[in-house]
């Protein structure tokens, strides 16, 4: 594969400062080696920059750097629908505002390819606020919203081109889920499996029938993974904790599966907070979650398939 790296450093999404450091502490956590020992083509493009910042006023006054994140959007999605014409990119936060900017430059670059964008959010958070109903006011928790077209960004975030067609959107790890957001996803058709599902059915069988449905329509897919998805006591470098996250088996076992379908054109590693890790291992586990993702095994050997409807 071609990889493509691109920092990302937002952190005027999240409620506190840090996010920034997100893609230096990835990078000296060994990611492009580690890639390249998979025997992949890697080049780091460096780091993207926001377009020009022009004030907005918005009537929720929760809103937090709603300037500065419109901006850092446009410009991510230009550099997103640029890079991905020939490789797989590879964004780093940065906290998760990054993705309205990546998703929606995808989406564009998906549609004039004439594939359907698919999307595999991976988070502890849906991000399925609009810029009226969050009340934190953090533009982390909206880019999922924006990115599908939910209403109210006109005029604040950048013109949509495409919007992802939330049907096509899978959110797995959900367990810190506002009412709004909750009404929205129902609403939009979003295939949600939070920890609930995967504690009962097992997290493979739910992707499983999820990688079906994207290879079934020749698409392309987009993997946003928000280290909160993973549970705090493995990946305490976030500023987000919720208890009862994905374990180290499971969250390898997501990216073993991606790894084989062969679907996943473009990857997110957001919300990595380093000033909170503990000796840089929440990077260094996100590095080897890459890894794995990108073709890292065990074995060489597949497992027996199984199949079921979800
Ligand atoms: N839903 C809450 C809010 O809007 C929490 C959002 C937190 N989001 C992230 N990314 N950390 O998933 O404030
Ligand atoms: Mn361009
Ligand atoms: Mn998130
Ligand atoms: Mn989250």
């Amino acid at each position: 594969m071609d990889c493509k790296i691109l920092g990302a450093p937002v952190q005027d999404g999240a409620g506190r400062m840090g996010c920034e450091m997100g893609p230096s502490a990835l990078r000296t956590a060994g990611l492009a080696g580690a890639l390249r020992e998979l025997g992949h083509r890697v080049a780091d493009l460096g780091t993207i920059l926001p377009a020009t910042v022009r004030p907005l006023a918005h009537g929720n006054l929760a809103l937090k750097a709603l300037p500065e994140i419109s901006a850092w959007t446009a410009g991510i999605a230009e550099a997103a629908y640029d890079v991905s014409a020939d490789a797989m990119p590879i964004f780093l936060g940065g906290d998760h505002s990054i993705s309205a900017g990546t998703v929606s430059g995808l989406a564009r670059r998906a549609a004039e390819a004439g594939r359907p964008l698919f999307v595999l959010w991976l988070d502890a958070h849906p991000d399925f606020h609009t810029l009226d109903t969050t009340a934190s006011g953090n533009l982390h928790g909206v880019p999922l919203a924006y990115a599908s077209g939910q209403p109210g960004f006109g005029g604040y975030f950048p013109d949509l081109p495409v919007a992802v067609d939330p049907k096509r959107i899978c959110a797995m790890g959900l367990r810190s889920v506002d009412p709004a957001e909750r009404e929205a996803l129902n609403q939009a058709g979003v295939t949600v499996h939070d920890m609930r599902a995967i504690d009962e059915h097992g997290i493979a069988p739910l992707l499983r029938a999820f990688l079906a449905r994207v290879a079934a329509q020749d698409g392309l897919l987009h993997v946003s993974l928000d280290v909160d998805f993973l549970d705090p006591s493995i990946a305490p470098a976030v500023g987000t904790t919720v208890p009862g996250g994905a374990t180290l088996r499971e969250a390898h076992l997501v990216m073993e599966m991606l790894s084989d379908s062969g679907l996943v054109s473009s990857l997110d590693l957001v919300e990595l907070n380093p000033f909170l890790d503990e000796r840089g291992r929440t990077a260094t586990l996100m590095v080897d979650l890459t890894a794995s993702l990108m073709g890292r095994r065990i074995m060489d050997r597949p497992t027996l398939s199984h199949s079921g409807s979800f």
